[in-house]
Protein backbone atom coordinates (compact mmCIF):
# COMPACT_ATOMS: atom_id res chain seq x y z
CA UNK A 1 0.00 0.00 0.00
CA UNK A 2 1.32 3.59 -0.59
CA UNK A 3 0.26 7.05 0.07
CA UNK A 4 -0.39 8.98 -3.16
CA UNK A 5 0.26 13.16 -3.28
CA UNK A 6 -3.11 14.62 -4.00
CA UNK A 7 -4.12 16.80 -6.65
CA UNK A 8 -4.74 20.39 -5.56
CA UNK A 9 -7.19 23.31 -6.69
CA UNK A 10 -6.74 24.66 -9.27
CA UNK A 11 -4.75 22.06 -11.28
CA UNK A 12 -7.43 21.41 -14.34
CA UNK A 13 -6.61 17.66 -13.37
CA UNK A 14 -9.48 18.03 -11.14
CA UNK A 15 -12.18 19.22 -14.12
CA UNK A 16 -11.95 16.00 -15.74
CA UNK A 17 -14.66 13.60 -16.48
CA UNK A 18 -13.49 10.16 -15.20
CA UNK A 19 -13.75 6.93 -17.16
CA UNK A 20 -15.61 4.26 -16.12
CA UNK A 21 -13.73 1.27 -14.63
CA UNK A 22 -13.71 -1.90 -17.48
CA UNK A 23 -13.18 -4.75 -14.88
CA UNK A 24 -12.66 -5.23 -10.72
CA UNK A 25 -9.03 -6.63 -10.60
CA UNK A 26 -6.61 -6.85 -8.63
CA UNK A 27 -4.80 -3.74 -9.88
CA UNK A 28 -8.26 -1.88 -9.40
CA UNK A 29 -7.96 -3.31 -5.60
CA UNK A 30 -4.54 -2.50 -5.08
CA UNK A 31 -5.48 1.24 -6.18
CA UNK A 32 -8.69 1.37 -3.82
CA UNK A 33 -6.03 0.33 -1.02
CA UNK A 34 -3.54 3.19 -1.64
CA UNK A 35 -6.69 5.57 -1.85
CA UNK A 36 -8.07 4.89 1.69
CA UNK A 37 -4.46 4.99 2.72
CA UNK A 38 -3.94 8.10 1.31
CA UNK A 39 -7.22 9.32 2.71
CA UNK A 40 -6.83 8.06 6.21
CA UNK A 41 -3.26 10.00 6.43
CA UNK A 42 -5.13 12.94 5.06
CA UNK A 43 -7.47 12.55 7.12
CA UNK A 44 -10.72 12.48 5.16
CA UNK A 45 -13.88 10.99 5.09
CA UNK A 46 -14.02 10.29 0.95
CA UNK A 47 -11.81 10.45 -1.84
CA UNK A 48 -12.06 9.80 -5.78
CA UNK A 49 -9.56 8.57 -7.98
CA UNK A 50 -9.00 11.41 -10.10
CA UNK A 51 -7.68 13.37 -6.53
CA UNK A 52 -4.59 11.29 -7.10
CA UNK A 53 -4.95 11.65 -10.50
CA UNK A 54 -6.43 8.27 -11.68
CA UNK A 55 -9.42 9.44 -14.58
CA UNK A 56 -11.66 6.38 -13.56
CA UNK A 57 -14.87 6.29 -12.19
CA UNK A 58 -13.57 4.55 -8.52
CA UNK A 59 -14.31 6.24 -5.16
CA UNK A 60 -13.67 5.16 -1.38
CA UNK A 61 -15.58 6.14 1.58
CA UNK A 62 -14.92 5.43 5.48
CA UNK A 63 -17.17 7.50 7.86
CA UNK A 64 -15.91 5.73 11.01
CA UNK A 65 -15.05 8.54 13.42
CA UNK A 66 -11.84 8.32 15.25
CA UNK A 67 -11.53 5.46 17.82
CA UNK A 68 -14.05 3.42 16.09
CA UNK A 69 -13.41 0.31 13.90
CA UNK A 70 -12.73 1.19 10.02
CA UNK A 71 -15.81 0.93 7.63
CA UNK A 72 -13.84 1.46 4.22
CA UNK A 73 -16.45 1.70 1.40
CA UNK A 74 -15.03 1.15 -2.55
CA UNK A 75 -17.31 2.11 -4.82
CA UNK A 76 -16.95 1.60 -9.06
CA UNK A 77 -19.45 2.91 -11.37
CA UNK A 78 -21.29 4.52 -8.69
CA UNK A 79 -24.93 6.19 -10.45
CA UNK A 80 -27.45 7.99 -8.54
CA UNK A 81 -30.87 6.41 -9.27
CA UNK A 82 -32.80 8.80 -7.48
CA UNK A 83 -32.63 11.48 -5.01
CA UNK A 84 -34.88 12.73 -2.55
CA UNK A 85 -36.96 16.31 -2.83
CA UNK A 86 -35.77 17.35 0.95
CA UNK A 87 -32.42 18.49 1.09
CA UNK A 88 -29.93 19.00 3.78
CA UNK A 89 -26.81 20.95 4.00
CA UNK A 90 -23.73 20.25 5.28
CA UNK A 91 -20.31 22.11 5.72
CA UNK A 92 -18.26 20.37 3.36
CA UNK A 93 -14.42 20.21 2.89
CA UNK A 94 -12.58 19.07 0.13
CA UNK A 95 -8.85 17.09 -0.08
CA UNK A 96 -7.72 18.80 -2.74
CA UNK A 97 -9.24 22.75 -2.02
CA UNK A 98 -7.42 22.33 1.37
CA UNK A 99 -8.80 24.67 5.12
CA UNK A 100 -11.50 26.02 3.15
CA UNK A 101 -15.07 25.26 4.47
CA UNK A 102 -18.66 26.01 2.94
CA UNK A 103 -22.21 25.22 3.71
CA UNK A 104 -23.57 23.12 0.79
CA UNK A 105 -27.35 21.78 0.28
CA UNK A 106 -27.59 18.71 -1.74
CA UNK A 107 -30.59 15.97 -1.45
CA UNK A 108 -31.00 15.01 1.85
CA UNK A 109 -31.01 10.91 0.18
CA UNK A 110 -29.83 9.54 -2.93
CA UNK A 111 -30.16 5.70 -4.02
CA UNK A 112 -27.52 4.37 -6.04
CA UNK A 113 -25.76 1.27 -7.58
CA UNK A 114 -22.27 0.61 -8.27
CA UNK A 115 -19.81 -2.40 -8.20
CA UNK A 116 -18.13 -3.53 -4.97
CA UNK A 117 -14.79 -4.32 -4.32
CA UNK A 118 -15.24 -8.04 -5.58
CA UNK A 119 -17.47 -6.77 -8.98
CA UNK A 120 -20.52 -7.66 -7.39
CA UNK A 121 -23.22 -5.42 -8.19
CA UNK A 122 -24.54 -3.51 -5.23
CA UNK A 123 -27.51 -0.94 -4.14
CA UNK A 124 -27.65 1.47 -1.18
CA UNK A 125 -29.88 3.93 0.07
CA UNK A 126 -27.83 6.25 1.66
CA UNK A 127 -28.83 9.08 3.48
CA UNK A 128 -27.01 11.89 6.05
CA UNK A 129 -23.47 12.12 5.68
CA UNK A 130 -23.04 9.14 3.64
CA UNK A 131 -25.86 10.77 1.06
CA UNK A 132 -23.41 14.26 1.10
CA UNK A 133 -20.56 12.23 0.96
CA UNK A 134 -21.63 9.95 -1.40
CA UNK A 135 -22.78 13.00 -3.94
CA UNK A 136 -19.23 15.02 -3.13
CA UNK A 137 -17.45 12.17 -4.36
CA UNK A 138 -19.47 11.61 -7.53
CA UNK A 139 -19.20 15.08 -8.65
CA UNK A 140 -15.85 14.37 -8.79
CA UNK A 141 -16.27 11.99 -11.15
CA UNK A 142 -17.86 14.15 -13.37
CA UNK A 143 -15.17 17.07 -13.00
CA UNK A 144 -17.68 18.88 -10.48
CA UNK A 145 -16.00 20.85 -6.97
CA UNK A 146 -18.25 21.24 -4.11
CA UNK A 147 -17.16 24.93 -4.64
CA UNK A 148 -19.39 25.13 -7.64
CA UNK A 149 -22.31 24.53 -4.96
CA UNK A 150 -22.22 27.87 -3.81
CA UNK A 151 -21.99 31.49 -4.62
CA UNK A 152 -20.02 32.62 -7.67
CA UNK A 153 -18.57 35.37 -5.29
CA UNK A 154 -17.39 32.97 -2.53
CA UNK A 155 -16.09 31.02 -5.81
CA UNK A 156 -13.84 33.61 -7.23
CA UNK A 157 -12.65 34.24 -3.82
CA UNK A 158 -11.38 30.60 -2.93
CA UNK A 159 -10.01 29.92 -7.13
CA UNK A 160 -8.06 33.54 -6.83
CA UNK A 161 -6.39 32.60 -3.05
CA UNK A 162 -5.39 28.89 -4.81
CA UNK A 163 -4.10 30.51 -8.03
CA UNK A 164 -2.05 32.86 -5.79
CA UNK A 165 -0.71 29.64 -3.17
CA UNK A 166 0.09 27.52 -6.78
CA UNK A 167 2.47 30.10 -7.65
CA UNK A 168 4.39 29.92 -4.21
CA UNK A 169 4.20 26.18 -4.71
CA UNK A 170 6.57 23.64 -6.61
CA UNK A 171 4.63 22.49 -9.93
CA UNK A 172 3.55 19.00 -9.36
CA UNK A 173 6.09 16.77 -11.04
CA UNK A 174 4.22 15.42 -13.54
CA UNK A 175 4.17 19.03 -14.99
CA UNK A 176 7.90 19.44 -14.67
CA UNK A 177 10.05 18.00 -17.35
O1 LIG B 1 -12.89 14.67 4.01
C1 LIG B 1 -13.89 15.16 3.47
N1 LIG B 1 -14.89 15.64 4.23
C2 LIG B 1 -16.14 16.00 3.73
C3 LIG B 1 -16.99 16.70 4.56
C4 LIG B 1 -18.26 17.06 4.12
C5 LIG B 1 -18.66 16.71 2.85
C6 LIG B 1 -17.82 16.01 2.01
C7 LIG B 1 -16.55 15.66 2.44
S1 LIG B 1 -15.52 14.75 1.40
C8 LIG B 1 -13.95 15.24 1.99
C9 LIG B 1 -12.85 14.47 1.30
C10 LIG B 1 -12.84 14.79 -0.17
O2 LIG B 1 -12.38 15.79 -0.64
N2 LIG B 1 -13.41 13.92 -0.97
O3 LIG B 1 -13.48 14.16 -2.29
NI1 LIG C 1 -13.47 16.33 -2.49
Amino acid sequence: MSIKPLIILPDPVLRQVSKPVERVDDALRKLADDMLETMYDAPGIGLAAIQIGEPIRLLVIDLAKEGEEPAPHVFVNPEILESSGQRSTYEEGCLSIPDYYAEVERPASVRARYLDRSGKEQEIKAEGLMATCLQHEIDHLNGVLFIDHISKLKRDMVMRKFRKLAKDRPAPSRLVG
